[in-house]
C-alpha cells in the first residue's frame, strides 16, 4: 500500500487503535556522525540545488513551478497560487536554514523541477517544546509524477533535517498517508457570491436567485468592534502574551516568542493582515484575528484567472466574543477586495462558521507529525497549529 510510508518513523495504520505504545518519538536521535553526509541520489538526469529564497531569480523560478504544478482542488479547477511575497515570508522565519529550501533540476536546462522546504519551528504537544521541522510545497513537475522523486525529496529534507540535530517535523497533507494526527474540515464563507458562483467554486441554493443570494452574504462597511485596529510593531509583546496563553489550551501547538510573533503575525501587505482590539478606556490589547492571502489560479474560465482567499490564521478573543471578531476579520476581507474567507475547523472555530454563514467545503487536510507517536488521534478542535 505504501511502500515509502511503511518505512518511515511515523504512525502506521496497522497500529491505529494499539493503546500500549508510549507518546513521544518513535526512534531516538543518533550522533551527527552517523547522519548519511552525502545527499541521496537522483535519478541520472537530475541535480541537486539549494533554493537562495532571497534571490529574486531563484524565488520567480520556486513561484513558477508552484504556480504550474502544486496543489489542485478534486475536480481541477483551481491551483494554489502563493505570490513571491508570500514565499519569501513563508520561508525565511527567525532562524530559517538555507540548507533546507531543496530544489531538483534537470541537468542539462538547469530547469527546476520539484521543490520541497522546512523550515524550523517550536511545537508543543501536550507539556513537551519540541524543535521541529515544518516540511512544505513538496512540488513535483506534472511530467515527472509517479517516479518516485517525492520519497527521495522526503528522505533528502529529513537527512538536512537531521544535519540540524532536528529529529522530529510536523506537515499538513490533502491525502491520506500513514497516520494523521487529526483531520480538519474546510470551510467557506463566501464575501464575492456572484464570482464565486460564475467560476463554478460554489452553487447557488436550492430555490435562491442571484440577488437573494448576494444579500444573504452582505456584510457592514467597517468593524462594529470599538478598538479594532491593524496591528504593529509596538503590539508584539502583548500579542504575545495573548498568543502564548490562548494556545496553551491545546494539545498541539506552536511555542511562539516574540521573534516569532514579529515574523509571523505583524502584517505584511498582501500576506498577512492583522487586527488588535485595544480598549478604548485603558489602551489594552484584549483580542487579536488575523488571516493570510493565499489566491488560486481558475483554470479555464474565459471571465476570471485568479480567485482571491483569505484563510484564518490565528485568532485569541478574551474580552471580544469570538463571532464577533471573526465578523469583524470578515468585514475587512471583504473591504479587502477578498472573494471568499476560508476557515479550517481546529481550534474554537467550529463555534463560530455555521453563525457566520460558512459553508463545509470538499476538501479536508490532514495533520501529520513525523517520529513523534500521539496515543490517539485527535479532534481538531485540540489542535492549534495551522501550517501555511
Ligand atoms: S501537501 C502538498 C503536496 N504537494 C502537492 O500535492 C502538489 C501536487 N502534487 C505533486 O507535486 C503540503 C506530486 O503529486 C507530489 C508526489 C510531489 C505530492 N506528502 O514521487 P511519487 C506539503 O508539501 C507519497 C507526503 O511517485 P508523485 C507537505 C505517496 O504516498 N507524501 O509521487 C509535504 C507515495 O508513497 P507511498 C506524499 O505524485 C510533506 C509516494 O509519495 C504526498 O510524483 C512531506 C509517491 O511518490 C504528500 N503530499 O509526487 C513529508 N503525496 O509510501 C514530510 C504523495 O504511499 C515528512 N506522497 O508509496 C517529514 C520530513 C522531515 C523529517 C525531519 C525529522
Ligand atoms: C498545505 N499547506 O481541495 C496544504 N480545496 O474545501 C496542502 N473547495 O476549495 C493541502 N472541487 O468546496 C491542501 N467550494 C488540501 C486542499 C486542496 C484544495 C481543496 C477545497 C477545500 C475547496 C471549494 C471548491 C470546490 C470546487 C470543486 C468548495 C464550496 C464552497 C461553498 C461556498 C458557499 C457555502 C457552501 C460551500
Amino acid at each position: 500500500q505504501h511502500k515509502f510510508w511503511e518505512t518511515q518513523p511515523v504512525g502506521q495504520f496497522k497500529d491505529v487503535g494499539v493503546t500500549d505504545l508510549p507518546e513521544g518519538p518513535i526512534e531516538p536521535a543518533t550522533p551527527l556522525s552517523e547522519v548519511k553526509q552525502e545527499p541521496y541520489n537522483l535519478p541520472a538526469q537530475y541535480e541537486w540545488t539549494t533554493c537562495d529564497m532571497e534571490s529574486d531569480e531563484t524565488c520567480n523560478e520556486v513561484y513558477a513551478l508552484l504556480k504550474n504544478n502544486y496543489v489542485e482542488d478534486d475536480e481541477n479547477m483551481f491551483r494554489f497560487n502563493y505570490s513571491k511575497e508570500f514565499l519569501s515570508w513563508a520561508l525565511r522565519p527567525p532562524g530559517y536554514y538555507k540548507s533546507w529550501h531543496i530544489g531538483v533540476r534537470a541537468k542539462a536546462s538547469k530547469k527546476l523541477v520539484a521543490f520541497i522546504t522546512g523550515i524550523p519551528a517550536r511545537i508543543r504537544v501536550r507539556g513537551e517544546v519540541v524543535k521541529m521541522a515544518e516540511v512544505n510545497f513538496l512540488c513535483v513537475h506534472k511530467k515527472l509524477r509517479s517516479k518516485r522523486l517525492a520519497p527521495v525529496m522526503i528522505k533528502e529534507v529529513t537527512r538536512r533535517v537531521h544535519l540540524e540535530n532536528i529529529w522530529q517535523a510536523a506537515y499538513t497533507a490533502g491525502v491520506v498517508l500513514p497516520t494523521p494526527v487529526t483531520t480538519a474540515q474546510y470551510w467557506h464563507r463566501s464575501l464575492n457570491p456572484k464570482k464565486l458562483i460564475d467560476v463554478g467554486f460554489s452553487r447557488l441554493g436550492a430555490r435562491m436567485t442571484m440577488s437573494r443570494t448576494i444579500k444573504l452574504y452582505k456584510l457592514p462597511d467597517s468593524p462594529v468592534t470599538p478598538g479594532f485596529r491593524k496591528m504593529e510593531l509596538r503590539d508584539v509583546p502583548a500579542v504575545t502574551r495573548l498568543l502564548r496563553n490562548y494556545l496553551a489550551q491545546f494539545v498541539v501547538a506552536p511555542d511562539f516568542d516574540e521573534d516569532d510573533v514579529e515574523h509571523w503575525l505583524r502584517p505584511v501587505e498582501n500576506v498577512i493582515d492583522s487586527f488588535v482590539v485595544e480598549s478604548p478606556e485603558t489602551h489594552e490589547i484584549t483580542d487579536f484575528c488575523s488571516f493570510y492571502t493565499l489566491p488560486s489560479s481558475i483554470l479555464g474560465n474565459q471571465n476570471y484567472s485568479t480567485l482571491k482567499a483569505a484563510y484564518s490564521y490565528y485568532n485569541v478573543p478574551t474580552k471580544t466574543p469570538l463571532l464577533q471578531l471573526m465578523n469583524d476579520a470578515l468585514i475587512v476581507a471583504k473591504q479587502k477586495d477578498f472573494d471568499v474567507f476560508n476557515a479550517l475547523d481546529v481550534m474554537f472555530n467550529e463555534s463560530f462558521v455555521k453563525e457566520l454563514k460558512f459553508g463545509p467545503g470538499d476538501g479536508q487536510l490532514h495533520y501529520y507529525l513525523y517520529n513523534y507517536r500521539l496515543q490517539q488521534a485527535l479532534r481538531p478542535s485540540e489542535l492549534g497549529l495551522v501550517l501555511l
